[in-house]
Parts: C-alpha cells; sequence; structure tokens
C-alpha cells in the first residue's frame, strides 16, 4: 500500500498534467489562409492523426482567415502562450533569428526535394531550435510554396514591365528591397489587409504561392499572374513554450511530435500535387498566365546576395548554397 502511495505521489510529479487532466486536449491553431488552403487541409490532417492516436484525447481548434490577428500578432500569441500554436510563413520569423532570412532570398530554392532534406535535417533543426530562446517550439517546416506576381494592370514578362507598379509583399526586409531592384514599389503589408487592398486599388500587385491566390480569390481583382517562382516560402508550425513544457507530458509530446511528422509530409504533398489543377482553375476564372524567361528576373535581382549575405551570415549562406547544389560568382548564384 506505502509503495503503491509512493508510486502514486511519484507518477503526479512527473507527469502532473496528465494525471490532473480530466477532459481532453484541445490546441488552439492560427492560421490567416482560407479553409480551401493548404495550411488548413493540412491542420485538419493533423488534428485528425491527434484524435486517431490519441483515443479522442488531444485535437485542434483551428482558427482561419486571420481571425486572431496578422502572421506577426500569432506569433507574438504563441510566444506569450495565449495561442497555443500557429503555422505562419517564415517570412516573419526573421524578426527574431536573421538566419531564417536566407529562404527568403530571391531563386534560392530551385529544387523542393532537396529543400526538404535540409529543412528535416539537422541543419534546420538547429534553425527551429533558435527560437527556444523566445519561448517558441518549431515544430517542423511545412510548405507554403513557390511564390509568383499577380497585378490588376498590364502583363508583366519582365522586370520593368513593373515599373511604377505598388506591389504588396510580406513584411520582410528582403523581400521589399528584392521588388525594388524589380523597379516596382514595393508595400509591405499584413495578409489579412490584402484581398480587400487589392479590391480597391491601394496595391496594383502581390505575390503569392497558386494556392493562395486561387483560396483568396485574388483573382477576382487580378487579371495578370505570371510565373516567376522568385521567392519559396517555407511554413513554419509553431508551439507556445509554455504549453511545450509545462503543460504537456513527455507522451503527448511524443505524439504530438509523431503526427506532425506525417501531416507535414501530407501537406507538402497536397501542396505540391493541387499546384497544377489550381493553375488551370485560375485560368478559367480568367487569369492571363505569362511564362517569363526567368534568367531575366534572376539577373535583376542579383546585387540582392551581396547586400544581404552579412545579415543572412555568409556561413549559412555558404552551407545552404551548396546543399542546394548551387554555386555563387560575380555575385549571381547558378546551379
Ligand atoms: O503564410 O503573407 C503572405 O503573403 C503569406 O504567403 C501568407 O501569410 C501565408
Amino acid at each position: 500500500m506505502r509503495t503503491l502511495g509512493l508510486l502514486f505521489v511519484f507518477a503526479l510529479f512527473l507527469a502532473p498534467s496528465a494525471l490532473a487532466r480530466t477532459e481532453g486536449l484541445t490546441l488552439k491553431v492560427s492560421h490567416v489562409l482560407e479553409p480551401e488552403s493548404h495550411y488548413h487541409r493540412g491542420l485538419l490532417e493533423l488534428d485528425r492523426l491527434l484524435r486517431e492516436s490519441s483515443g479522442g484525447r488531444m485535437g485542434l481548434s483551428i482558427y482561419h482567415s486571420a481571425q486572431l490577428g496578422s502572421e506577426k500578432d500569432a506569433v507574438e500569441a504563441v510566444l506569450m502562450g495565449t495561442v497555443e500554436m500557429t503555422l505562419v510563413s517564415s517570412a516573419p520569423l526573421s524578426a527574431y533569428t536573421d538566419a531564417f532570412l536566407v529562404f527568403d532570398l530571391p531563386f534560392v530554392v530551385r529544387d523542393r526535394e532537396r529543400l526538404y532534406a535540409w529543412l528535416d535535417g539537422h541543419h534546420g533543426r538547429a534553425l527551429l531550435d533558435s527560437l527556444r530562446s523566445f519561448n517558441l517550439v518549431g515544430l517542423g517546416f511545412w510548405e507554403n510554396g513557390f511564390r509568383h506576381l499577380t497585378n490588376s494592370r498590364r502583363p508583366v514578362a519582365r522586370p520593368e514591365d513593373l515599373s511604377g507598379l505598388k506591389i504588396r509583399v510580406m513584411e520582410n526586409p528582403i523581400h521589399a528591397a528584392t521588388f525594388r531592384l524589380f523597379g516596382a514599389h514595393p508595400v509591405p503589408m499584413p495578409f489579412g489587409d490584402l484581398a480587400f487592398a487589392l479590391k480597391v486599388g491601394t496595391v496594383d500587385g502581390q505575390e503569392n504561392p497558386l494556392v493562395i491566390i486561387y483560396t483568396s480569390r485574388f483573382y477576382e481583382s487580378q487579371r495578370y499572374l505570371t510565373l516567376t517562382g522568385h521567392f519559396y516560402s517555407p511554413a513554419v508550425l509553431l508551439a507556445s513554450g509554455s504549453l511545450w513544457e509545462r503543460k504537456l507530458t513527455e507522451e503527448e509530446r511524443r505524439l504530438i511530435r509523431s503526427c506532425e511528422a506525417k501531416a507535414r509530409a501530407w501537406e507538402r504533398d497536397f501542396s505540391r500535387r493541387t499546384e497544377e489543377e489550381v493553375l488551370s482553375r485560375l485560368k478559367e476564372r480568367g487569369m492571363e498566365v505569362i511564362a517569363p524567361d526567368r534568367e531575366v528576373w534572376m539577373e535583376a535581382c542579383g546585387p540582392i546576395y551581396s547586400q544581404f549575405e552579412e545579415k543572412v551570415g555568409r556561413t549559412l549562406l555558404e552551407i545552404f548554397l551548396s546543399s542546394q547544389s548551387l554555386s555563387r560568382s560575380d555575385g549571381k548564384i547558378s546551379q
């Protein structure tokens, strides 16, 4: 009896939250995209996997369409512990760790498989772990995708066609600088304000993966689509450090990690699989699609690399480029 009592006290000490928890655990997770988006579908898959493997004890409640604020707000809420998780593009994380800027360089990602290998290996893990000092737990890199350009004014085939156009960019220094080199007026703005800004003409264009252009119905105000693929955005699934350390048991953390890995693979696959279908739907909705000479765009933004290499970190940049089989000469990168 005494041993049993001691064991019980010991178990309480080891796993206070699980024993104290009489009800299931529903984790609040936010994102800024629409319910048909790859983010939302991937999170639904994570919810399904969590429920299935926890026997219904654990699940997600998903807040979409920036209901809980912009990506910047969402990261802050997770850091403060008021929201448990968020799925955001990696671009806003450069406000915390400069190293995230490496993905924001134009044309730095050419091959998804090579990128996934880097993100899922020790380099990616180290990057996610650098967020721990901000009370953020980076669970894994999901996919936002290759970004393409849309506008309401004219067919854009070369950077000079952008001259005088106001293009919304993410709140990220490399994105703004790149569009300045392309000759546009970059306008940094949170995603939640974008659809309205396009509709009323505050900006003439924007850039995002095809799945977002479709699910956020940007085709309603944007006639021209240029398949530049100038940036690739990874997405990061973040959990609050307070949740992770204080509210979850070891077993629950293990379960979340294993479901996250499966949902991540599912979401990447979904994102890739639907790209072609989404492009044909955008054409059906009346978008004029331009396939530009990408070399010309690469040339135009070459100076960005030397401009930002110190901020990104020279060593990190070299390691990343060589992992992607890219090399740099005269400030330009090539395969
Ligand atoms: O993470 O802001 C953007 O354009 C992003 O693609 C979006 O927030 C998804």
